[in-house]
């Protein structure tokens, strides 16, 4: 009860001790009509998935597993805005906890450090034209230590405890973490991605900086020029073009 902080987001929560995803969770709830707002928390996840049908590990009792359903007036090229709108809120989170700044990495990766410590996974069910809702996925490493990590995790991936050196409490954070989602939701209802989109290119790692872009065989290197209203990455070419890329592998040179 204790996480329903503001009015929206929390309202409904649904906290299970293990499941499969609760991304998955939270889409069939949103299915079945569940309210914007609601949110499925677990502690473990068997089947915790990234991006691509990559997996997110998802250990018992150290990190935060979260799924909010939202059902915001968008048409559906436009749904990456909440992803990135998701990042600017738990970068904030982050920084209340723990006094750290994370930064951002297109398209959805918090880094401290050059260390991924969470990721965010946004699932859309949209009819033609407009999201019927959105779930957006988030996990953060709070507490996982590094023996937690598989070896080839050890290095690109931390969490709250290694870079700091204290645990942090998951209740607390998640507390934190709805606040500021839903603070930025209602900023976003009301202003649209204009503010959001600031905010989340000030958080970026690429701000001002110039950028490897690996597209399978083509690299395009420029100028980081900010993102675009559907997400897509935006650099300067060397003749004053802007190039949009909706998908890559990122180095910020
Ligand atoms: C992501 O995918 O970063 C999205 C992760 C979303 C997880 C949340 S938890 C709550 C909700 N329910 C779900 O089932 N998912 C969401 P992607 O950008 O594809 O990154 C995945 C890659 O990150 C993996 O292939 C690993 O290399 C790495 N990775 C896996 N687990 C990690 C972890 N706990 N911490 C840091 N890196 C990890």
């Amino acid at each position: 009860a204790g996480l329903a902080s503001g009015c929206l987001l929390g309202r409904r929560l649904v906290c299970c001790s293990e499941t499969a995803s609760t991304n998955s969770d939270a889409f069939h709830l949103a299915e079945e009509g569940a309210e914007e707002g609601t949110v499925v928390l677990a502690d473990r996840q068997l089947a915790g998935k990234g991006r691509l049908g990559r997996r997110w590990e998802s250990p018992a009792g150290v990190n935060l597993y979260c799924s909010v359903v939202l059902r915001p007036e968008l048409p559906p090229y436009e749904a990456p805005q909440l992803t990135f709108l998701s990042a600017v809120a738990v970068a904030r989170a982050i920084h209340t906890s723990t006094g750290l700044q994370p930064v951002i990495k297109w398209p959805n990766d918090l880094l401290l450090n050059g260390r991924k410590v969470a990721g965010l996974l946004n699932e859309m069910n949209a009819e033609t034209d407009r999201v019927g809702f959105v779930i957006l996925g988030i996990g953060v490493n709070l507490n996982m230590r590094e023996d937690q990590f598989p070896p080839d995790l050890r290095s690109p991936a931390t969490s709250l405890l290694l870079e700091t050196g204290s645990a942090v409490v998951r209740q607390a954070f998640a507390v934190n973490l709805l606040r500021e989602l839903e603070r930025e939701y209602l900023r976003f209802t009301q202003n649209g991605f204009g503010p959001v989109r600031e905010d989340w290119t000030r958080y970026c790692n690429a701000f001002g900086r110039e950028v490897r872009v690996e597209m399978g065989p083509h690299t395009l290197q420029g100028p980081f020029a900010g993102i675009d209203h559907d997400g897509a990455l935006l650099m300067t070419l060397p003749d004053g073009r802007i190039e949009r890329i909706l998908s890559g592998d990122v180095t910020v040179i």
